[in-house]
């Protein structure tokens, strides 16, 4: 199959892990890397031999042959660069969050479907290895019909070292880790029927929530409890990874600290341990977040050459309404029926 040309758009810190991520993976060429400053994308060209680099989005969409873009910006200029691509034709990956808010992220869909190009979003933490496991887990049925879940990220992470623009979130933790959490929770449970939401903000440095916690009823009835905070000081430091323990009518998953999860019947608990693939490339402190960037641009990948995909636009905006419910549900008190 011939191999699908794209370019990445913004070479920050993320395109530092998802170049090398693509170069994992078969059946796509960078030919092209753009960003507003020059010198950020020529760096990353050199480094990784990549023959295109443009500081005009316009030059390189003109002068390049694409299949697709990675777009790898801030969330304020997805939309921007999304139509850009899509007004030719061009089919688009984008980050997560998909846009500021859930209507801008709908007409970002809206507006690729009318010119006919493709939407992904690289929405990567149902890829990680040990949610993938616990899934098949679920699946398997070996803990019989799930009843309840808890899905928790508290970190006390310095997050903010890496990412400084998220201290000037006005909507935080909902959006940056809300989106990975809340699409973990439909991955394994499905959608939502409803859910109620409170938010606080602990650390008086940054602009937005750093804590939330949402209550959802999914629609197969199981009740998800997702806790998220960047203002936990705990025993154990799990960041980046996402704790979870379901709860079935013959047993427990429970998938803790350091990838071990445990399946418990009541013949006793199995433990084992699902380390992400340690690329060379990685960095340690973000190991199972960017181990499973390899295995969702797979994913989208396939969904390039016209076979299925999970995190396609119009997935990940059922993903962006449970955020958006929660911000309206913290703000109205009231609980947000989907
Ligand atoms: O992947 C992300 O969205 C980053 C994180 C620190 C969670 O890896 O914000």
């Amino acid at each position: 199959m011939k191999k699908l040309r794209f370019a990445v758009i913004g070479t920050g810190f993320w395109a530092r892990y998802q170049i090398p991520a693509w170069l994992e993976t078969e059946g796509a060429e960078l030919v092209a890397l753009y960003n507003r400053t020059l010198s950020k994308a020529e760096a990353l060209a050199e480094q990784y031999n990549i023959p295109g680099v443009y500081d005009d989005i316009d030059a390189l969409l003109a002068q390049e042959e694409l299949d697709f873009v990675d777009i790898i910006t801030d969330v304020d200029t997805h939309a921007y660069f999304t139509q850009k691509a899509a007004a030719k034709g061009i089919a688009v990956i984008c980050q997560k969050p998909m846009a500021p808010s859930f209507n801008e992220a709908k007409a970002m869909l809206e507006f690729c479907q009318n010119h006919q190009s493709p939407l992904f979003i690289h929405e990567n933490f149902r890829w990680q290895a040990p949610i993938r496991q616990l899934k098949q887990a679920l699946d398997s049925g070996r803990i019989g019909t799930v009843f309840k879940a808890k899905v928790s990220f508290c970190s006390a992470f310095p997050v903010f070292d890496n990412q400084p623009f998220l201290a000037e979130l006005e909507h935080f933790i909902l959006t940056d880790i809300g989106s990975h959490v809340l699409d973990i929770c439909r991955f394994l449970f499905g959608d939502a029927r409803s859910l109620y939401a409170l938010t606080q903000r602990v650390n008086p440095r940054i602009k937005g929530e750093d804590v939330a916690h949402v209550l959802m009823e999914m629609e197969n009835g199981v009740h998800c409890f997702a806790e998220m905070s960047y203002a936990s000081l705990l025993e154990k430091e799990a960041f980046p990874q996402t704790l979870v323990l379901v709860e079935g009518t013959q047993g427990s998953a429970h998938l803790t600290n350091d990838f071990v999860l445990k399946i418990t019947t009541r013949e006793g608990t199995f433990s084992e341990k699902i380390d992400p693939v340690m690329y060379p490339w990685l960095d340690p402190e973000y190991a199972v977040v960017h181990s499973s960037i390899v295995d969702c641009n797979k994913d989208i990948l396939r969904g390039l050459q016209g076979g299925p995909c999970e995190t396609t636009g119009a997935d990940n905006l059922k993903t962006v309404a449970l955020v958006w419910g929660a911000y309206a549900s913290a703000k109205t008190g009231q609980v947000i029926h989907l």
